[in-house]
């Protein structure tokens, strides 16, 4: 038996279905957490009034330990966008300060006051401000006169070794109810309360966490340190901007919540977000860190997956079996049986013997393939990537200088030194259609899976140890949660590169970082096939995408264990509402493709990928405004209801924007359903079924459900662009008319965006080429206008169908159906061309 087969069998077999908490370790095993959990909180340092020096958007501060003898600078800089940056770090310092994850240089902007006190410095910055005290030390910050967030001075410690600097710091935020954040776990949206002899305090470090537990502080493959506290009247956050290891301790009051962070190494960095609303705080957030730019629209259909799509007659047969049995799909991938000897860049001879042909046939029906690229990389001699990485020193290091070798798929491997930019160049280069046989942009996008980096090694968390060394002498331990950043950001490099930049890469990541949204999706991993994780799909994506992650998704039907029917249907009604859709399974489960299923189950499953692909506009709008302002594409309900206490932690229902309300169902045999309709009497949620039904937004709901679909609405005063052509694929979708949904109430303004480009290119972003408009409708008319001067004369926006339901005071809905406007000229004759406004008179 080979290795690999060994280590799979062992990994799959292993019957419990739980996270291993002794190789995996908490907080008593890990000396930052266990070393200051309990840290009292106890004046430390002070502020000089002497040391302060204030120049434009920058003040300067001396800090001093009580005893006088430890020297600390403190710099407080003002951020476009009402955002501050506290930096405190040691005069003498070996702290490491990482590169490469802010989306350029924040603009610093001046500072409008500042008032220096014998007690304290005020900073005034709009109207908000910093205060430092000097002793006892603190930073306070004020939104609007009310005190927000607080850095506290009593839980700040500093050290400073050689190659580790660990510190603590306390933030609490005085008007939260609840804090939301510190991306990745399998918990709830709302941060729990963590107490010593209660959960551990959230752990912050990229692992493959295997069978990952529902409803744990346990850290995940990514690791987002980002948090957001969310009160009736602010929202407000903070980024520590640092890749070592994390453990947060979190403690919710009535009022206000606090947060001590125990961090393993690396600067003191925190960017303070002041808001003061959501979409403010979110804006900001993305603001310092970037943007996704538009998936490739192809990547929004549906993806099939699995560990074991084992040749090229397997991939055809796939495709051809889900076109004879009418379920649309884009794109199918390749795991790591691709590869000749699990060599990344290499095809095996004998089952992809002919990879052109297979992405030929591929083409012909209009579908990508994406395969799976590790950034480990066998231990063999005349591997050609292993031989030049070695010859040109590529590789991360023991601390002695040797390469660091361990086990992984492909047995002894060593890994890319992707923080190395000679190293990163080198790998992006791989991806050159010259370098990688058999390959053509009908492998649309790469995998980067087990990249936190994942090690078969157990007796180091199976991740890299703390002491290795990467590129500059750099420890791990100041780089760790950043790694798989890394090499997504070398990856997306690649495939610029490849199609001369242009074609959107698309990559899909495990391990991902603050800022991995320029460059990747990402999914939660390998979740298990019960119920429960169904609505931790939601709130995890719900959290990612409050942190700039836009592109989210889970495997539907779960990686582990086999999905009953009823489940994989649940899997695919609540994945089709996430941003990415894949159906993904593990080489030990039984084949689950939809067409394998008795009839009445690829109903459901078939009508839930086409109720997907119908809506792709309203995603691919969603997508572009996403690029435009930073926003989050789903959103969790206090998103758009911010005041309302009672919906702050549910975290199983999402809007799809702000207009489509979708609750997941996360349960086995249930004939009904509590929902949550938000927003009050007047916010009127109407049935995505379009029978007529609405329920006004009074909160819980009961709603009867069946195994057909899952509770989906749109909300009054909303247009939703469609299209409800059944195609196979999004390219064959292209040239189809919409069908606009307006849901009105009478004298009332619909109203949506619709957005329209070449579905691939960076023309949108580089020529301007793209329609973006707004469209508004009262029962008999429909406009659509320009919201900017793009230049889009190549692309049109053709209208087959108009549908109005109207909303009457008394609770009765009229449905009317368009083709025609007043005139009886069929509505797709009359084709928006950007430009000039559109009005469509159906009276
Ligand atoms: O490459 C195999 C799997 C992959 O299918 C899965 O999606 C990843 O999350 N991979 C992990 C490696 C090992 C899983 C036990």
């Amino acid at each position: 038996m080979t290795f690999t087969k060994l280590v799979v069998l062992v990994v799959l077999a292993a019957s419990a279905k739980a996270a291993d908490h002794d190789m995996y370790h908490n907080c008593s095993r890990v000396d930052v957490c266990s070393q200051n959990r309990e840290l009292e909180r106890q004046e430390r340092y002070q502020v000089i009034l002497e040391g302060a020096m204030f120049s434009q958007g920058v003040a300067s501060f001396r800090v001093q330990t009580a005893d006088g003898i430890e020297d600390v600078g403190l710099n407080i800089t003002a951020i476009e966008g009402n955002i501050f940056r506290v930096q405190i770090e040691e005069t003498e310092s070996s702290r490491y300060h990482i590169q490469d994850v802010l989306d350029g240089e924040p603009t610093i902007v001046n500072f409008d006051d500042v008032q220096l006190w014998l007690t304290s410095a005020e900073i005034f910055l709009g109207s908000n401000r910093a205060v430092v005290n000097f002793s006892p030390f603190s930073i306070e910050f004020y939104v609007n006169d009310v005190l927000t967030v607080v850095i506290e001075g009593d839980r700040l410690t500093l050290q400073n070794e050689e190659l580790h600097t660990p510190f603590t710091v306390g933030v609490s935020f005085t008007q939260a109810l609840h804090l939301y954040g510190l991306h990745e776990h399998a918990d709830y949206l709302a941060l729990r309360t963590t107490a010593p002899g209660g959960d551990d305090p959230y752990r912050v470090k990229t692992m493959d966490l295997t069978y990952y537990e529902l409803h744990s502080t346990m850290a995940m493959y990514g690791a987002v340190p980002v948090l957001y506290g969310h009160g009736i009247n602010s929202t407000s956050g903070l980024f520590l901007h640092n890749a070592a290891e994390q453990w947060v301790e979190i403690t919710n009051k009535d009022v206000g919540a606090d947060a001590f962070f125990m961090v393993d190494s690396g600067a003191l960095d925190i960017f303070i977000f002041l808001g003061p609303s959501t979409t403010d705080v979110v804006r900001q957030y993305t603001s310092l860190t970037g943007v996704a730019h538009l998936p490739p629209i192809w990547t929004l259909g549906y993806h099939q997956c699995r560990w074991g799509y084992a040749d090229q007659t397997d991939v055809e047969t796939v495709i051809a079996d889900l076109d004879a049995n009418d379920f649309p799909v884009d794109v199918i991938w390749l795991d790591i049986q691709h590869t000749q000897d699990m060599k990344f860049f290499t095809w095996n001879s004998e089952n992809f013997s002919d990879p052109f042909d297979m992405l030929a046939n591929l083409a012909s029906t209009h579908r990508y393939l994406v395969t799976l690229s590790d950034p480990h990389f066998k231990k063999e001699e005349g591997y050609f990537v292993y031989d030049e990485a070695t010859a040109n020193d590529y590789f991360i290091k023991n601390p002695d200088g040797t390469n660091y070798e361990d086990e992984c798929w492909p047995g002894t491997s060593s890994w890319m030194d992707y923080l190395n930019p000679a190293a990163r160049d080198y790998y992006s280069s791989l991806y050159l259609y010259e370098n990688w046989n058999g390959t053509t942009s009908t492998l649309g996008g790469i995998w980067n899976d087990m990249n936190e980096a994942a090690i078969f090694n157990e007796e180091i968390e199976k991740t890299f140890p703390y002491d290795v060394v990467h590129y500059g002498g750099v420890s791990n331990r100041d780089i760790h949660n950043m790694y798989g950043y890394l090499q997504t950001m070398a990856t997306h490099k690649g495939l610029i590169d490849r199609d001369n930049g242009a074609l959107r890469p698309f990559i899909l990541t495990r391990a991902h970082f603050a800022g991995s949204q320029k460059y990747a999706a990402f999914w939660t991993g390998d979740n298990t096939a019960e119920f429960g994780f169904i609505p931790i799909s939601y709130s995890m994506c719900l959290n990612a995408n409050l942190l700039g992650l836009v592109f989210c998704g889970a495997d539907v039907g779960g990686f582990f264990g086999e999905p009953s029917e009823e489940l994989l249907q649940r899997f695919y009604q609540a994945g089709a509402w996430l941003p990415f859709f894949r159906e993904h399974s593990n080489i030990g489960s039984e084949r689950r493709e939809p067409y394998l299923y008795p009839e009445d189950v690829q109903a459901t499953i078939r009508e839930t990928i086409k109720t997907r692909y119908a809506h792709l506009p309203v995603w691919y709008t969603l997508f572009y405004e996403h690029t435009r302002f930073g926003d989050p594409v789903i959103r969790p309900l206090f998103y758009h209801y911010p005041n309302d206490v009672e919906l702050l932690e549910i975290d199983d229902q999402l809007l799809v924007g702000q207009n489509i309300l979708v609750k997941a169902v996360g349960e086995s045999e249930v004939e009904s359903v509590q929902v949550y309709f938000p927003g009050g009497e007047n916010e009127i949620w109407f049935s995505a079924q379009l029978d007529g039904t609405t329920f006004p937004g009074t909160g819980w709901t009961d709603i009867p459900v069946t195994i057909e679909r899952i509770p989906v609405y749109y909300r009054l005063g909303s247009i939703i662009p469609t299209k409800q052509t059944s195609r196979p694929s999004t390219t064959d979708m292209k040239d189809d008319g919409y069908t606009m949904i307006v849901l009105l109430r009478n004298d009332e303004m619909a109203e949506g965006t619709i957005y329209n480009d070449d579905n691939l290119s960076f023309e949108y972003r580089d020529s301007q080429k793209y329609i973006y408009a707004d469209l508004s409708a009262t029962d008999m008319l429909l406009v659509i206008s320009a919201i900017d001067d793009s230049d889009d004369e190549e692309f049109e926006i053709v209208i087959d169908d108009i549908v109005t339901l109207t909303y009457n005071d008394d609770g009765t809905v009229v449905k009317n159906s368009y083709k025609h406007d007043v005139n009886g000229v069929p509505l797709n004759q009359m084709k928006y061309q950007g430009k000039e406004p559109l009005v469509i008179n159906l009276r």
